[in-house]
């Protein structure tokens, strides 16, 4: 496989033909210039500027699955489901940061922020979703596979919403209590808002392209990859999401390329929940004392209170109970991967090794 830097470059390329192809539609119905070119800063300052981890392992997946090199034909279709899935995650992240009253993303000013922009972001976010059926018809609509995929993104996108929902209402502006709050609660948010997108998605996009059946019998043994291929990404996703928890707290805006908002905002995020863990251990000195500035300054407002919540985080050494969560969970994920039987023309377990090598440790 070619290196890093060479790959990602060759999907971007991708991204510039689907966008000329985009808006040449638009203009087609006969809308006028300046909503071409309205739709086109869209396009250019919401799809492309991430890490692109969704899209470009589409196309990894696809390889490590077929085995030998891609024909330009088949790259391009993996491209374009991949674009699908970086145009979602745009359609999400446009609305996201409206819903989280965020400042910063992909070390830019919010799109809603943009003075011009302001409202109308909710339906730029509706046309990056219209996007992706747009591209779906024009390149898989005489696919045998075609509706498989357009069920698994209208799927996709209503778990992402559902997972939205309980993200949004477990997080009142205006009530802050952090009874409401449990780890239980934060898999059913994380695994629903990030992990089916981010990480079943992409895999699924793979195996339908490939022609994987959803179940099949080789020699005695019954597979069913997406099934095996959700028990494994979907935890995945979890893990992903409490490093984005994680980071939120910890990590400098400047080298995330968005400034955390999940206390002000008072999420129920893992760094919260644990956090009141710790308080309620009687292990734990001065537990009842942090809770209760926990309690009076979470969820506020107000950047003193913020303040305030982080000493507490830090008095509870969060950082180091980090670490030994993901060495633990890195391990139980690398054992489940292990247990995969690998059958010709079904998964391989360098697939989810690469996932996992992509996100272990990641500081952004
Ligand atoms: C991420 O939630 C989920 C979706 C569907 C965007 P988040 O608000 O923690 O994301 P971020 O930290 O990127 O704003
Ligand atoms: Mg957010
Ligand atoms: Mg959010
Ligand atoms: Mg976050």
């Amino acid at each position: 496989m070619a290196d890093k830097a060479a790959s990602r470059a060759k999907f971007e390329d991708v991204f510039a033909a689907i966008r000329e192809e985009l808006l040449q539609h638009f203009a087609g119905e006969g809308m006028p210039a300046e909503a071409v070119e309205w739709y086109r800063k869209n396009l250019d300052y919401n799809v492309p500027g991430g890490k692109l981890n969704r899209g470009i392992s589409v196309v990894d997946t696809v390889e490590i699955l077929k085995g030998s090199a891609l024909t330009e034909d088949e790259y391009f279709k993996a491209a374009v489901l991949g674009w699908c899935i970086e145009l979602l995650q745009a359609f999400f992240l446009v609305s996201d940061d409206i819903m989280d009253s965020s400042i910063t993303r992909r070390s830019q000013p919010c799109w809603y922020r943009l003075p011009e922009i302001g409202m109308i972001a909710v339906n730029d976010s509706f046309m990056l979703e219209a996007a992706i059926y747009q591209l779906l018809k024009t390149h898989f609509r005489s696919e045998k596979f075609y509706v498989d995929l357009l069920e698994l993104f209208h799927e996709t996108t209503y778990q992402t919403e559902m997972g939205q929902l309980v993200d949004l209402i477990t997080a009142p502006e205006d009530h802050v209590d952090l009874n409401k709050f449990s780890l239980d609660r934060h898999r059913t948010i994380v695994i629903y808002k990030t992990a089916y997108y981010s990480f079943y998605l992409p895999v699924a996009c793979a195996l339908y392209m490939l022609n994987v059946p959803e179940s099949y019998t080789t020699s005695g043994v019954t597979q069913k990859p997406y099934e095996i291929s959700k028990s494994i990404l979907l935890p995945l996703g979890e893990y992903f999401q409490i490093q984005d928890d994680f980071l939120d707290y910890s990590a400098p805006p400047e080298q995330l390329g968005k400034i955390g908002t999940d206390i002000i905002d008072n999420k129920c995020s893992w760094v919260i929940n644990t956090a009141l863990l710790l308080c309620s251990k009687p292990s734990t000195p001065g537990g009842a004392e942090m809770r209760k500035v926990l309690d009076e300054n979470y969820g506020r407002k107000d950047a003193q209170c913020e303040a305030r919540v982080k000493k507490v985080y830090e008095r509870l050494n969060i950082t180091k109970v980090y670490g030994e969560y993901e060495e633990r969970v890195v391990g139980e994920l690398k054992a489940k991967i292990g247990g995969i039987v690998e059958t010709e023309g079904g998964l391989k377990r360098e697939v989810f090794e690469s996932f996992l090598g992509k996100i272990y440790k990641r500081s952004k």
